[in-house]
């Protein structure tokens, strides 16, 4: 008799355990008491608790197992109620929605959140509701999906494109750099060239400043031999007029003849002539005219040996004029022409390397399935939300645009792919006024047209912007049996 009524009330119990709140399904085989009527918390099996102490509004175990159809764990571990939601979509709620007084039919339309009376089953009104939902949203994905399909297309031609400039380049690459070693050569040439016309323009000069030192030195020849014959004849005249001066008879009356004397007396008192002659000796010419050839000589094969000699000759006659440079400085137009060009083709090369290694970074770059985001790459879209226009260029800038300004809020950095939803992330954006460095996450999910739905600001400075896309309707896309939880 006494087996018969503990057989009882085990299965008593057992039958609580299957029609325990809150519990699903699944795990209701958790929720059996032992045969003592006993039950051990889900999170620490030492405690153990009276089986009808679960679900009896008083939070025993520390994982809020022990109150899954309550409210009374709130706060406690992460317990949820599981809602049937019968003829609809079963889901769960966290236990602090439960019995809090609110029904919460957005996700237990059975209104198994709170108290049995409460809230009245409108899982049939829910669920029809979610059906017309559903239809039109697959509606939308399906016309999404269309879309979705000529921005593959666009990708793909896209990708096709960019191959066949990437060869045109590379082939380009070829031809460049073959341009440049020949504007090398050229340049080399135009140099050499330069340096030989250099030579000859010193040597010139110096056949020029040979011929002036001969005629320098004939002229001081002629010169000195002149003086002599004047300073002969000075000495002659000054002895006739000496004599003149003892012999003549100042008794006779001769005007001239007195006034000549006293001439010649005042010319002798104003000094004799007395030059040095030395001053016109051309024997250091001689030497120089020498050394001028040994320099016209030696200019011939260096010029810097020649522009210091004129260096020297400049110096020696204080000329003033302008004294060759040596040889390095020789330019010629040809030298700077051939520079020009190989500074030109230079740069060009120089910039058809980097777009090669842009264009193979973008071709080898994860757009996401079916290469999608390629097909609005470099896209930019501008809607108005709020007081602001946004604009998102995909893989560009992300910008607010107001107040007469354009705000950036970040470069493309990086781009997550997950199921129907892509991440994109922009960071460096301009500095915020007392504040941080603007950056933006952008969210793009399926939609028939590609456009800005929602900016929200909620950190200073940190902007998550919401797109819809075709690209970002998925054609793995199952129907989504989960439903939103709170
Ligand atoms: C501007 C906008 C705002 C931002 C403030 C910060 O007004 O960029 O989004 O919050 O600057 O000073």
């Amino acid at each position: 008799m006494k087996h018969t009524l503990a057989v009882t009330a085990v299965a008593l119990l057992a039958a609580q355990a299957a029609a325990l709140k809150g519990v699903a399904p699944q795990d209701k085989d958790k929720y059996v008491p032992d045969a003592d009527g006993m039950w051990a918390c889900l999170g620490d099996p030492s405690i153990r608790i009276p089986f009808d102490r679960v679900n009896d509004d008083y939070c025993d175990c520390p994982d809020g197992s022990d109150e899954p159809g309550t409210g009374a764990c709130a706060g406690v571990g992460n317990m949820k109620h599981y809602c049937e939601n019968k003829g609809h979509i079963a889901s769960y709620i966290p236990v602090r929605y439960v019995n809090d007084g609110v029904c919460d039919y957005k996700v237990c339309c059975d209104g198994s959140d709170e108290p049995e009376g409460v809230c009245p089953n409108r899982c049939r009104e829910v669920h029809e509701d979610y059906i017309v939902k559903q239809k039109a949203a697959e509606e939308a994905r399906a016309r999404g999906l269309k879309k979705r399909a000529e921005l593959v297309v666009e990708a793909e031609k896209r990708k096709t494109w960019l191959e066949k400039e990437l060869t045109k380049r590379k082939q380009a690459l070829a031809a460049k750099e073959t341009e440049v070693q020949e504007a090398k050569v050229k340049l080399e040439e135009a140099e050499a060239d330069a340096i030989e016309h250099g030579v000859s323009a010193v040597d010139e000069k110096v056949v020029e400043a040979k011929a002036e030192l001969v005629r320098l030195s004939e002229v001081s020849t002629r010169l000195r031999t002149d003086l002599i014959i004047a300073l002969e004849r000075q000495r002659q005249l000054d002895s006739v007029l000496a004599k003149m001066k003892e012999d003549y008879n100042p008794n006779f009356n001769d005007p001239a003849v007195k006034q000549a004397i006293r001439d010649w007396e005042d010319i002798v008192g104003a000094g004799t002539l007395s030059p040095n002659l030395d001053l016109l000796d051309t024997s250091r010419g001689n030497e120089i005219l020498d050394e001028i050839s040994e320099i016209s000589v030696v200019g011939s094969a260096g010029s810097s040996v020649v522009s210091d000699g004129l260096r020297w000759l400049a110096e020696t006659f204080g000329w003033t004029g302008a004294v060759p440079a040596p040889k390095r400085d020789f330019t010629s137009a040809k030298v700077e022409d051939a520079k020009q060009r190989l500074g030109d083709l230079e740069r060009e090369l120089s910039d058809l390397k980097s777009q090669i290694t842009k264009d193979e970074h973008t071709i080898g770059f994860n757009f996401g399935k079916d290469d999608i985001l390629r097909a609005l790459s470099e896209t930019c879209i501008k809607n108005k939300v709020g007081e602001y226009d946004y604009e998102v260029c995909f893989f560009g800038d992300a910008r607010q645009v107001g107040h007469g300004q354009a705000t950036k809020l970040g470069k493309f950095s990086k781009v997550e792919f997950a199921n129907d939803v892509f991440y994109l992330q922009f960071e460096n954006g301009a500095q915020c006024w007392n504040g941080p460095i603007r950056r933006a996450e952008v969210t793009v999910r399926c939609g028939e047209e590609t456009k800005i739905v929602g900016v929200s600001e909620p950190e200073k400075c940190a902007y998550y912007i919401d797109m819809i896309s075709p690209a970002a309707c998925s054609p793995d896309h199952i129907l989504d049996a989960a439903h939103d939880e709170l």
